[in-house]
């Protein structure tokens, strides 16, 4: 086995990855992190210190669509997770960043500050984190219809995005039922074999969402 995977279950961006493993059942090594040992292994790979990160025969590679691009060039398996023409491919990574900028990261917004203390927390960020969920769900609304998943016909790398993403997303900024498209594709995602599987092995953990957890998924 050549692969280590630093990571959290309950961490969105090792879910992202997590779901690109499962989908190919590609073995890997899994250090846990959340412990001195592990901890302290990950910042000596990498200082910045945010996870997931791979160690691949002594490379080290870091940013969850990058490992994920990776695998498919030196790990591939049955699911072609970037599609092999140059366009598709595009498309693809289009909706990546879409997920990661525009869910991924106002989702975190939100999440990481209410961990602070009161006097350190930021109001008109967190608002305008709400405004860019709310508009992006619109956005992905109208540009799912018609779609089983996030591009093309198979579950894609931009759909190992989408995932945790939304799944915390509506945990911190519920989806409205207004948008029937997002919420039948949350639902979609979630009953993925792969994504399931990462869902689950982060139950134990659901006391860390500082929101509180809802009751569903
Ligand atoms: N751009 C990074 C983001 C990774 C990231 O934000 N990871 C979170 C966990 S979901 C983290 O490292 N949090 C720890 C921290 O912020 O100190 C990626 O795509 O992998």
């Amino acid at each position: 086995m050549t692969l280590t995977l630093y990571a959290h279950p309950f961490s969105s961006y090792c879910q992202k990855v997590l779901t690109a493993l499962y989908e190919n059942g590609t073995p890997f090594e899994y250090r846990m992190l959340g412990n001195h040992e592990t901890d302290a292994e990950l910042e000596a790979l990498w200082p910045i210190k945010r996870f997931p990160a791979l160690v691949d025969r002594g490379r080290t590679v870091v940013e969850a669509t990058i490992i994920i691009e990776h695998l498919g060039l030196h790990h591939p398996g049955p699911v072609r997770l970037i599609p092999e023409d140059a366009q598709g491919a595009l498309d693809v990574r289009m909706m990546d960043r879409f997920f990661d900028n525009y869910i991924m990261t106002p989702m975190q917004k939100i999440v990481f500050d209410r961990l602070r203390a009161e006097q350190d927390r930021d109001p008109a960020g967190v608002s305008d984190a709400r405004a860019m969920l709310d508009k992006a769900y619109g956005w992905l609304d109208r540009a799912l219809a018609g779609r089983e998943w996030a591009v093309g016909d198979g579950f894609s790398l931009a759909d190992c995005a989408a995932a945790p993403s939304l799944f915390y997303a509506d945990w911190a900024h519920p989806i409205d039922r207004s948008f029937a498209h997002v919420q039948a594709y949350r639902r979609r995602l979630l009953a993925r074999p792969s994504f399931a599987r990462a869902v689950d092995e982060a139950r134990p953990y659901r006391d860390f969402f500082p929101l509180g957890a809802p009751d569903g998924d």
